[in-house]
């Protein structure tokens, strides 16, 4: 293993830049827990080889939003003592979890980029979104509606925002990074049955 370390953190860039993302709503009043991800441009990033969790709690799957890089398995335990049937229609990843308590075996892999969105063929309630992107810089905005992705490295990028309750994605913005500057975006989302 140690040699492919230390080529790892060779491969670190000395300098590293920063994007700084508002999101707001039509009104202007920020919006929190929008998922804010940067794909580079033009150059494939190594598929992620991570793990993340799902869990299933009080009839609800926590978190209610995961985002996760393209290549991570995604554990789908049930933490609740009845039984849950985990399924999913979209074409980035169809799967169905049938009826279970306890932990599957296996981990579920996202390969692909999109919105999954999660239900249960029991509780019509329990719903979720897997959201899978090609890159390892996201994040989410905080209460004032702001977010950074930091140690960003040098490259174009496409950055993107994404949420439960919009109703179409707003328009890509385009950065550049070269060193260790700050760029900075807004993004206004509309939401369903808002005008
Ligand atoms: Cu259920």
């Amino acid at each position: 293993m140690r040699p492919l370390v230390l080529s790892l953190l060779l491969a670190v860039p000395l300098s590293a830049g920063t994007i700084d993302v508002r999101v707001q709503d039509a009104h202007g009043a920020a919006v929190k827990d929008a998922v804010v991800y940067a794909v580079p441009e033009g150059r494939a990033l190594p598929l992620a080889k991570r793990t993340a969790v799902m869990d299933q709690k009080n009839r609800m799957f926590i978190p209610h939003v995961l985002v996760i890089q393209t290549g991570t398995s995604v554990r789908f335990p049930n933490s609740d003592d009845i039984r849950h049937h985990v399924y999913s229609f979209s074409p980035a990843k169809p799967f169905q979890l049938p009826l279970y308590k306890g932990t599957p075996a296996s981990p579920v892999l996202f390969d692909k980029p999109g919105v999954v969105t999660l239900g249960c063929n029991i509780h019509d309630q329990m719903n979720a979104f897997i959201i899978v992107v090609d890159t390892p810089y996201f994040d989410r905005t905080g209460g004032d509606g702001h977010v950074a992705l930091r140690d960003i490295e040098p490259g174009r990028y496409v950055v993107h925002v994404w949420y439960p309750d919009m109703r179409d994605e707003p328009r890509p913005g385009n950065v550049t990074i070269s060193g260790s500057e700050r760029a900075d975006l807004s993004f206004v989302i509309h939401a369903h049955g808002h005008p």
